[in-house]
């Protein structure tokens, strides 16, 4: 068995109960521990970082860090305090791993072994990208691309392009995009990107880059490799290349979170989350028969927007035996999830509603 491994230094703040920490720079929320609410605690928040996290010196004088704009009319640096006079809005919005899901995959697809737990619905305060770009005379011509800079030292003796986290998305997302300083109502923790992230709601994790130091308006997509060929769905066996589709919008997903494993017969509550990515939701739907006959859930809570999650519950009679659970949100474009996997070399983007049930016993 493995050792427990402990949370490290930029994380000790986090509930160590709630997570299951997977290395020093991966750590899941725990399914049991998910919950049933609209928000995600701060302290439950799965954490994901691609290179070691900056130290704390840089949360030391929040309003004093720097943002390079570019590609703009008139290029600037603003520093945070700058930023806050320019606009304010609060979003709700699911932040997702592009691999969570990805332990499903039975071909062993490389890379951190998510299970449900690389997602959280959290709640971003901060400027909305356009009135930034608006003030800057607006974007250059011939924009196509939002290009976002990590502030990461990057390590010596390494060409850079192949280990700085620099992500583009399409400039569709501007509308939609901000510079958050404030997560769950408080300043943005180092761990999750403070002092300042770039927020792009509805869209995979990845795109939401943390101690952003460069905003770019650009033509092409960046070459840094975790662009180029880094996130990009292809077959299993195949490498990784600019013409495959890139882990932008996230697809419509739903899990359960409660019951897990044994339960007491007669009333259940079935309990679990949905989330349509940048479509608002429609309905879930729960069977307990493996899908084979389905019932509509409930939701849960209000409505915090189309890229916030909706928790959902469904009363149940359950007689003793074993159920399979499973849940399918769908949204209101019609998307709904599939039963099976998207296999693909690096296990991106599972929804597959079958791989993500449960099986309970009722006792
Ligand atoms: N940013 C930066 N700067 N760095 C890094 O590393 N990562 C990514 C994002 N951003 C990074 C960034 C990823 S990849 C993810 S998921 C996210 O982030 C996470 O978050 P949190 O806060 O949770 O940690 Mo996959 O798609």
């Amino acid at each position: 068995a493995e050792e427990p491994k402990t949370l490290p230094d930029y994380a000790a703040w986090k509930d160590r109960s709630a997570l299951i920490v997977h290395s020093a720079n991966t750590m899941e929320t725990q399914r049991g521990a998910i919950g049933n609410g609209v928000l995600t605690p701060s302290d439950r928040l799965f954490v994901r970082n691609n290179l070691p996290a900056p130290p704390e010196s840089i949360v030391a004088d929040r309003d004093a860090w720097e943002v390079r704009i570019e590609g703009v009319k008139n290029p600037k640096t603003l520093t945070i305090g700058d930023l806050k006079k320019m606009g304010v809005t609060t979003v709700a919005s699911v932040l997702q791993c592009s691999g969570n899901g990805r332990a499903f995959f039975p071909h062993g697809a490389s890379g951190t072994q998510w299970s449900v737990g690389a997602a959280g619905c959290v709640m971003w305060t901060g400027v909305p990208l356009k009135d930034v770009v608006d003030t800057l005379g607006g974007p250059a011509e011939g924009t196509r691309y939002i290009t976002s800079t990590g502030g990461e030292e990057l390590p010596d003796g390494l060409d850079p392009k192949t280990v700085m986290v620099e992500r583009s998305v399409p400039v569709r997302a501007m509308d939609h995009a901000l510079l958050a300083w404030e997560m769950n109502d408080e300043p943005l923790p180092l761990t999750h990107g403070g002092p300042l992230r770039m927020v792009v709601p509805g869209y995979y994790g990845v795109n939401n880059v943390k101690y952003v130091k460069n905003v770019a308006f650009t033509e092409g997509q960046t070459t840094a490799k975790i662009q180029a060929s880094g996130y990009r769905i292809r077959d299993i066996g195949k490498k990784g290349a600019p013409d495959q589709p890139s882990m932008w919008e996230m697809n419509v997903k739903s899990w359960v979170t409660a019951p897990l494993t044994n339960t007491a017969s007669g009333r259940n509550m079935i309990y679990g989350v949905a989330f349509g990515g940048t479509v608002d939701l429609e309905k879930v739907d729960v069977s307990l028969d493996g899908g084979k006959t389905w019932k509509q859930a409930r939701f849960l809570g209000p409505d915090l927007g189309p890229n916030a999650w909706r928790p959902f519950v469904m009363a149940a009679d359950l007689s003793p035996g074993e159920y399979r659970v499973v849940s399918k949100a769908t949204d209101v474009k019609g998307n709904s999830q599939p039963e099976g996997r998207t296999e693909n070399e690096r296990g991106y983007g599972h929804n597959g509603w079958n791989d993500h049930g449960v099986t309970i016993t009722v006792g």
